[in-house]
């Protein structure tokens, strides 16, 4: 008996969920964290990915994403963000649940997205808690303030802190409503995002998972895919990697 490919899975599927990492970005010459070249190899993650960093010196934390955003406005969407793009036209109920901050899967066109750990591209304020988009590059003054006077913080998630309730609302359902999830460029080490998918698994979706290499989640994938993710997702998905045409009218 020959097992249906996945893109024959996908168009019997009622529901699939994408949950990304930084690795769909590192074809876009974005750095991962954990990887040999990883922004954690580089830095500590408690010097500047949480409350208490942004707290002791809030113009270094800021200096380290202004960076990021310098770098990333450079960066293009690339084939593995393009494919789960025009996978969303295909599958009746889809949620793209990413991990990244980096806007590469809107600017590639993906809307129905839960982003788990904010925006780079939006900032708080830390005495309204108003959230606004905030696309300049670079910032004018470090670290940039509110027009109320109090400082701005990067709207993401450090560790410590609670994810978005709406958005990991969103996950936890997709998650345990999906025929399938396909799992790309994640280390799967940050909770909660890495129970997301055995969360689909003891639901009974389908879970495939695309890297460079094992993670803590292979065991329980049905398939894994070890390679690029711009390479293996064009190839695994088919056309449902390519963007839709419009049917023509008779
Ligand atoms: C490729 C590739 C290619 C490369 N193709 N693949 C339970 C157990 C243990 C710990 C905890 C727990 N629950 C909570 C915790 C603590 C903590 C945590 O998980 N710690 C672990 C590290 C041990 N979690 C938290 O603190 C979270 N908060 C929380 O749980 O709050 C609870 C709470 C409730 C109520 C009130 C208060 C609190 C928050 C986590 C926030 C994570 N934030 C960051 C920074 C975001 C902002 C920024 O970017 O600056 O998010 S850390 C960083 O890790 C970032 C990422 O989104 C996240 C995940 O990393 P990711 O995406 O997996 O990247 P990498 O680099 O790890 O992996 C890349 C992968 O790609 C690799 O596998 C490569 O092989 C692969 N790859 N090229 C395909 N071309």
């Amino acid at each position: 008996m020959t097992l249906p490919t996945l893109d024959a899975r996908i168009l019997q599927a009622k529901s699939v969920v994408v949950l990304t990492g930084a690795g769909v970005s590192a074809e876009s010459n974005v750095p991962t964290f954990r990887g040999a070249d990883g922004l954690w190899r580089r830095h500590r993650a408690e010097d500047l990915a949480t409350p208490e960093a942004f707290g002791r010196d809030p113009r270094l934390v800021w200096e380290w994403y202004d960076w990021r955003r310098q770098l990333i406005a450079t960066r293009r969407p690339n084939a593995a963000h393009e494919a789960i793009a025009a996978l969303e036209t295909y599958v009746p109920e889809f949620l793209l649940v990413t991990q990244n901050v980096d806007g590469l899967h809107r600017r590639a066109g993906s809307r129905r997205m839960a982003e788990l750990h904010g925006s780079l591209w939006r900032v708080r304020c830390l005495a309204e808690e108003t959230v606004t988009e905030n696309l300049a590059v670079p910032l004018p003054s470090l670290p940039p303030h509110c027009a109320c006077g109090a400082p701005l913080r990067p709207d993401v998630v450090w560790f410590g802190e609670a994810l978005p309730t709406d958005a990991i609302r969103q996950a936890w359902d997709a998650a345990e409503s999906c025929d399938v999830m396909l799992v790309v460029g994640t280390s799967a080490l940050v909770q909660p995002a890495a129970s997301l998918p055995m969360v689909g698994k003891a639901h009974g979706a389908y879970v495939v998972e695309v890297n460079l290499e094992a993670t803590p989640l292979t065991r329980i994938a049905d398939e894994t895919h070890y390679g690029k993710a711009g390479e293996i997702l064009p190839r695994l998905l088919g056309t449902l990697a390519q963007p839709r045409t419009p049917t023509p009218s008779p």
